[in-house]
């Protein structure tokens, strides 16, 4: 679906080390809609909240503190497929396990400083947006490039 959205967020290491322009332009280059974006310091509650099915693993705190350690760059991008072919952008959650190309595979080593994050799912999407976005927000718009990217 065109219209699928996705939460990608920049993380604190990745804004500290001026990334944040080179990973939104993986998103544009490949042809991905940017529909919300701004920079926030996240809250202890709304990470347990966004990161609610790893409460229990032990490197929850530490993932946390790190979350905790800056401001993030929140984004959402739209596109067919966004959600699927984001994390594909992103690469491996372990940086040193991702390829070449992709953002994590370029730009990071450890896996606790892995520079970005994207939601793993349309439905975890869709409630990952609702945490970190208020509806109004996100835009709508059609690039006027559109038609020179889906047939
Ligand atoms: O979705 P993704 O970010 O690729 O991985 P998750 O399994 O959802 O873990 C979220 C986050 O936790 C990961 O990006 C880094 C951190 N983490 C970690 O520090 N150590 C691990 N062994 C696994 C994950
Ligand atoms: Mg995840």
């Amino acid at each position: 679906m065109a219209d699928e959205q996705t939460f990608i967020a920049i993380k604190p290491d990745g804004v500290q080390r001026g990334l944040i322009s080179p990973i939104i332009s993986r998103f544009e280059q490949k042809g991905y809609k940017l529909v919300g974006i701004k920079l926030t310091q996240p809250t202890k509650p709304l990470l347990e909240d966004h990161y609610a099915d790893l409460t229990a693993k032990p490197f929850f705190p530490g993932l946390l503190n790190y979350m905790l350690s800056g401001p993030v760059c929140a984004m959402v991008w739209e596109g067919k497929d966004v959600v699927k072919t984001g994390r594909v952008l992103l690469g491996a959650t372990n940086p040193l396990a991702a390829g070449p190309g992709t953002i994590r595979g370029d730009f990071a080593i450890d896996v606790g400083r892995n520079v970005c994050h994207g939601s793993d799912s349309v439905e975890s999407a869709k409630k990952e947006i609702g945490l970190w976005f208020k509806k109004d927000e996100l835009v709508s718009y059609t690039p006027t490039i559109f038609k020179w990217i889906y047939e």
